[in-house]
């Protein structure tokens, strides 16, 4: 018997109440410890039972059974809770200098007390971007929550904070204080901000402007059900009043108390000593700020000893023993001057807003993508408007939202324009879809010019010295017009060139002539089939002998091809009937382009070696995986559908329509005996 079953002869009570706490242990575990105690399914097979108990006891409810969480009905308004200790927000320390000024101060406050420092030691931690929130337990059980308002009255949002899964709605373990208050951030996973979002412009409801407006929104509705459905997840980080709780000595062991106690505290606090420890931890923080789950705006040191904490005080909003170090801001305001069209490869026209240069995310950034006509439109943004710009990490510039109190009159819509800018050509939006594209393909010259700089990028042909420039200028020389033509450039024709000198010129010949010893899945992926990147092009590189192969496969055959769905197939299908393209891939070839053939894999001499097989029905003495794999060992290539180029069908039980179709085509078929018999030693 697992712990979750019923013992015999125990009471709807007693059961409901070891249901509970083997639940709070689990939350604890999951929650406190990072370190899920059981599976998903475990615990929801628990939680179902202890809610059926409920359903059936409606006595046996308690207000913090895990089932609670969404008990209360919707407030009316938000009641007023005044913090007994205030609830302090923090100084922020824009860089180094600013940073070293407070530990100065620190130091200084501290020798004027008549305590010897020497270095100080600090918690460093993420800073959130959220909502800050206390909450009040009394006897071990959560008794309200409140926002910080303004440090001394908040609001009582106890309905919406109880149904955030990491908050402890019951203390773990038996020495907790009779009064623990505790503080924290409420924030907004990423991922479920996203998703969130994602489903919104779905439904056509109102998106979430920043996963930080959302968490403060998401606490901010008068019905629990409201902010249940929303995805937040909430750390704590330090203490307001307690009560019956001898304090550690410092705030390490505070936080350390508090994981204790069945909070989630961030698992990234360090301690650090001076102003050397915390600008490391920045460093480190700052390098991992894209690739953390959640959004940050800083760090904060807190010193860690709390009788200097209690001998340093604070001044009004702001403990003098804290300090945020804030990293450069992700999101600005700024206004926009025009919005105009990119092409790109594949034809699709990206918006773009051209803004008045603002400094964000640490660079500045005078450019912002619209990615598409349909997010266009979704949000709004005309020419003269005032927009809020992010950048976040790498990632490209975006106009996150207008200020639309802010939209000078006459500020028009921007309307999708019915030519290409580029070549003149038609454009279409299909129905439905959010982007709009070019048709001209190659012959525009945006999309050829981008054609070609994928050609010649890292990951495709490689090739050193043509970059974007030196593109747009062959281009617009009439020099090239495909990736063909570059292996017919000439010296004369290149040093002809604005600002090309011959030594340059030499080396782009001698790129282009050293890499023409290529592979056959650079090649693909060079192509710039639509769909195809680089794991798709490996793939088809793997699964094709070689391009003749790939240039004559039918839809079937490239269905059969890992990661090939009817989308990919279609697009691969559509490149090489493309007359223009087969010419250019010929050109390419009688260039000189060339790729090691694949070694055919031979590791034990058979007759099934070279052919292509297609295995069908339940085979009876080995699973398909090692059927394959015994073929593939012996040189076969093995394929999931029976087409013209099937040398041979194998069949276990019940075959079905592949049999069907293998003579058809008369193609050899083999049964499950006469295939054993294959595979054992010197059947040749
Ligand atoms: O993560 C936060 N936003 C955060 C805010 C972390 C802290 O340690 C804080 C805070 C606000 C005030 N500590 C204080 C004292």
């Amino acid at each position: 018997m697992t712990k979750g079953e019923q013992e015999r002869d125990e009471s709807p009570a007693a059961e409901a109440a070891r249901l509970r706490a083997l639940i709070g242990e689990y939350d604890y575990a999951y929650y406190a410890l990072d370190d899920p105690g059981v599976p998903d399914a475990e615990y929801d097979r628990l939680f179902r039972r202890l809610a059926a108990i409920e359903t059936m006891h409606p006595e046996l409810v308690t207000a913090t059974s895990p089932t609670q969480r969404v008990g209360a009905e919707p407030v009316g308004e938000f009641r007023e809770i005044s913090h007994v200790q205030p609830m302090l927000s923090l100084d922020n320390a824009f860089d180094e200098d600013e940073l070293a000024a407070f530990d100065r101060r620190v130091s200084e406050r501290l020798v004027a007390a008549g305590i010897s420092t020497d270095v100080i030691e600090y918690v460093a931690e993420p800073k959130l971007d959220g909502a800050a929130v206390s909450l009040r337990y009394a006897q071990g059980k959560l008794e309200f929550a409140a926002t910080r308002g303004d440090g001394t009255t908040g609001e009582d949002v106890t309905h919406n904070v109880r149904t955030i899964a990491a908050v402890p709605l019951e203390l773990h373990g038996r020495d907790v204080p009779p009064v623990l208050e505790v503080r924290g951030e409420v924030y907004m996973p990423r991922d479920g901000f996203d998703e969130f979002n994602r489903l919104a412009v779905e439904r056509g409801e109102k998106t979430l402007v920043n996963p930080r407006n959302a968490a403060a929104g998401s606490l901010r509705q008068l019905d629990p059900e409201m902010t249940a459905r929303r995805p937040l997840a909430i750390f704590f980080y330090g203490i307001g009043e307690t009560q019956g709780w001898e304090l550690p000595q410092s705030h390490a062991e505070v936080l350390e108390a508090l994981r204790g106690f069945g909070f989630r505290v961030s698992p990234d606090w360090q301690l650090v000593s001076g102003v050397a420890g915390c600008l490391a931890y920045y460093a480190q923080v700052g390098q991992r700020r894209d690739r953390l789950p959640y959004d940050i705006d800083g760090v904060v040191y807190k010193v860690n000893r709390r009788d200097w904490q209690t001998e340093l005080g604070a001044v009004s909003r702001a403990p003098r023993w804290a300090i945020a170090h804030k990293f450069p801001a992700q999101e600005e305001m700024t206004t926009v001057k025009a919005i105009e069209f990119q092409v790109g490869r594949t034809g699709a026209l990206t918006p773009v807003a051209r803004l008045s240069s603002v400094f964000v995310g640490g660079v500045t950034v005078s450019n912002a993508t619209l990615h598409n006509i349909g997010e266009l439109h979704r949000k709004d943004v005309r020419a003269g408007d005032t927009v809020i710009v992010r950048r976040a990490g790498d990632v490209i510039p975006e106009v996150v939202k207008v200020i639309e109190e802010r939209r000078p009159a006459g500020a028009s819509i921007v309307e999708l324009p019915d030519r290409c800018p580029v070549c003149d050509s038609e454009v279409v939006r299909p129905e439905g879809e959010a982007v709009a594209r070019c048709v001209a393909g190659l012959i525009c010259a945006a999309q050829r010019k981008q054609a070609l700089r994928h050609f010649a990028s890292r990951h495709a042909m490689d090739i050193e010295g043509l970059g974007e420039k030196l593109i747009e200028q062959l281009v617009d020389a009439g020099l090239i017009e495909t990736p063909a033509d570059l292996y017919a450039l000439t010296l004369d024709e290149l040093t002809g060139l604005e600002r090309m000198g011959e030594k340059s010129a030499e080396n782009l010949l001698d790129a282009l002539q050293r890499r023409k010893s290529t592979t056959f899945d650079r090649f693909l992926f060079a192509l710039g089939i639509r769909e195809v990147g680089e794991a798709t092009a490996a793939s088809l590189a793997t699964c094709f002998a070689d391009l003749d192969a790939l240039r004559d496969a039918d839809e079937e055959q490239l269905l059969e091809v890992p990661d090939v769905g009817p989308v990919v197939a279609e697009r691969v299908l559509a490149f090489f009937k493309e007359p223009h393209n087969r010419t250019v891939i010929d050109k390419l070839l009688e260039s000189g382009i060339h790729w090691p053939e694949p070694a055919p894999i031979r590791a034990v001499e058979s007759p099934l070696s070279g052919k292509t097989v297609v295995l069908t029905g339940a085979l009876a003495t080995m699973s398909r995986d090692e059927a394959k794999a015994e073929l593939e060992a012996r040189g076969a290539r093995v394929t999931g559908s029976v087409s013209k180029k099937t040398d041979i069908v194998v069949t276990g039980e019940s075959p079905g329509s592949k049999l069907a179709r293998a003579q058809d085509l008369g193609i050899a078929v083999m049964t499950e005996d006469e295939f054993v018999r294959q595979l054992e030693p010197g059947s040749a």
